[in-house]
This record gives C-alpha cells, structure tokens and sequence, in this order.
C-alpha cells in the first residue's frame, strides 16, 4: 500500500500522541517554538539579592552551623525563575559563604571553577594551590579548577563573600569530581605575595619557571588597592565603553586572556550620574556591587542595587545601567559565562536600536 500523509483530525492526533508515550517517542513539530525559537528566552529572571537582607540570614546561618558540619557555609542565590536548581543563571552559581573568627573551610579540591569576591572582613586568607591569599573588601582569589582550598579566619570579625562557580553548567554536564584533604588546611609552601610578585608586577615575569598555560590564571590574586587604583587613574581622561562604561576584564597574564577556562571576571566603574546604553548578549551575567548606588534595567525589569548588594542578567536581555549618585562613582564587579559561549562559537550582541 502507498503511504501519502493526509490531515488528520485533532482527535486522531492527540490519540497518536497519546500513543507514542509507550515508547518514549514525541512529535517534534508541536514543541517546535519551544525547542528552536527565534531566539533566546531565557527562564533566567533578572533579580536582586539585596545586602540588607542576605547579611543577616548569613549571620544567622552561622549561629545554626558549623563549618564541621557544613563543610562550606554557603547561602546559595537561587534563581526563581529556575524551579530550585543550585543556580543563579543557566551556566553560573552564586553563594554568600560565612567564615567566623577561629573557623576553618575544610581542604579540599573540586572540578567546578570558582572565585572569591570579598564583601565584608578584616584580612583572613583562603589557601589555594600552596599559598595563602589575603581577604580583603573587594580583593578578587580565583581557585581554578582541580586546585586545592580551604579558608580560614584568625580575625576577630566575621568573613563575608561571594563565591562564583559554574556549578550549573558543570551539573549539567554530569562531570563534577570533589576530593578532601585528609587535613583541614592543605600544605603551604609559598611564601606570602608570590603569585602577585611573579605574575602581578607589571609585566614582569620569572625566568627560572616556565610559561604556565594551564587554561587559569597563574595569577590567582587581584587587590581591590590596585584595582581601584587603575579604575581611577583612568576615569581622568577615558570615556569607557557606551554600553558598559569604563569596563575592565581581570585577565590571565599569561595569555591575556579569561582568568578560567569557564568564567570571566569584570571590574567596572560608573561616573557620577553615568548611565550606560542599552544593548544584550548571550552571555549571562552575576553582578556584585561593591560600591554605589543605582539600577540597572533589564527589559521592562528595574533593579535597584546599592552597595554589597548582588544581582542576576540573563543572556541575551536587553541592559543598561544607571549610577543615581551625582557625586561618586559605582564600582560593579561581575562575572560571565563568556568563555564557554566563545569556545562554542554562540557569542552574539547587539545594541538596542
Ligand atoms: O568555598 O570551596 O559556594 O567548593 C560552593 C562550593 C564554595 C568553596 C561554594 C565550594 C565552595
Ligand atoms: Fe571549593
């Protein structure tokens, strides 16, 4: 018998597909606009975790636990827009991680890559590959994949920060590995200010060692004093970007290029009354104010930040920013999905029109 498709009647086709669930088979024309849209729509929903109300259940939190107990005494930013999953947007995670005078975050080492962004403290360290790091308001600790960690306070105050990680992606691609030191702190075996004097002095680099190009930043410690610094010294005579203002990546010395294989990470700096022109990306985004007050639009969404406040972009959502002050500056820190999305060959922006 010849086979000619016909029309079938709506109840033939809903019997069909009824049908067709026994053998774990469906229609792909009647999800087609869900599965190949015209173009991105994010689930991800543009959001503020706001300082003033993160803190104190951070405090809290450690009033009910222990990092014995917890391991890593971390808020997770849970975006509402994504049904409970452990992320803040499709590819990255952020968590608000508590450390109390005395404690330690156990050793251990894990395939997600992640970043330390200091909100509140008054020094303490996070050990990573062999070498402490300080942790000061506004100092940037990468720990790059497979690097061994631990944090600890020998303050007098509590440590608060943000960690990002691409948790989300790594999950979904099932390929997360974790191993824990068999000691709470991990050997240290270079001196204080290494990574920053072979990797952060200007260009200088050592000789006696050679190139790391490891897919991370060597340099693994980024000062708020000199970040600060140079975002200064520029605004005297630079304009930035229209679309981000005066935007900086924080780069891998060695290449030039993300500090992570899977995250980059950005400082940027709004004048006084600054607002920024509109525009999107695919890349999705999580923002840290570190200093400032203001908002940023997202589509017909507004989010209102001010300082330590923390904040999510979905890809490709039209954005622009806006500094409220008249007389300082906003200072943004963020982080992006950016390297996956360039290694894939999905990078795309465009400007509103
Ligand atoms: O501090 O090592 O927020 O391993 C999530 C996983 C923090 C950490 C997080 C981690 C850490
Ligand atoms: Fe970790």
């Amino acid at each position: 018998m010849e086979i000619s498709s016909k029309q079938a009647t709506e109840e033939e086709l809903q019997s069909y597909y009824k049908e067709l669930e026994q053998y774990n088979v469906a229609p792909l024309w009647t999800a087609m606009a869900d599965i190949q849209g015209k173009e991105p729509a994010s689930k991800v929903t543009p959001y503020v975790w706001p300082w003033k109300d993160i803190r104190p259940q951070a405090i809290r939190a450690s009033e009910l636990v222990g990092t014995e107990q917890a391991e890593r005494r971390v808020l997770r930013l849970m975006n509402p827009g994504l049904g409970g999953r452990t992320a803040t947007t499709q590819t990255l995670f952020g968590g608000i991680q508590t450390v109390l005078p005395g404690e330690i975050s156990p050793a251990h080492r894990h395939t997600p890559a992640a970043l330390r962004f200091i909100i509140e403290s008054d020094g303490g360290y996070t050990a990573v590959g062999g070498e402490r790091f300080p942790m000061l308001p506004g100092d940037l600790v990468l720990t790059p994949p497979w690097a061994w960690h631990d944090h600890g306070n020998d303050t007098k105050n509590p440590m608060i920060w943000l960690d990002g990680l691409d948790l989300p992606l790594v999950n979904f691609l099932e390929i997360s590995f974790h191993d824990q030191y068999s000691e709470p702190t991990h050997p240290i075996t270079e001196s204080p200010g290494t990574s920053l004097a072979k990797y952060g002095s200007m260009a200088l680099q050592p000789t006696w060692t050679e190139r790391k190009d490891e897919g991370s930043s060597p340099l693994m410690y980024y000062p708020w004093s000199r970040t600060r610094e140079a975002l200064e010294r520029l605004a005297m005579g630079e304009d930035g970007s229209l679309y981000d203002g005066m935007l900086m990546e924080y780069t891998n010395p060695a290449t030039g290029g993300h500090v992570m294989p899977t995250i980059a990470c950005f400082i940027q700096m709004l004048r006084p009354g600054e607002r920024t022109k509109s525009h999107r990306h695919t890349t999705s985004a999580v923002y840290h104010v570190v200093e400032g007050k203001g908002h940023t639009l997202v589509g017909d969404t507004k989010l209102d930040w001010e300082s330590k406040d923390t904040f999510c972009l979905p890809g490709w959502a039209f954005h622009e920013h806006v500094n409220e002050s008249s007389t300082e500056p906003a200072f943004l820190f963020s982080y992006t999905d950016t390297p996956i999305l360039e290694a894939l060959g999905f990078m795309r922006d465009e400007v509103k029109p």
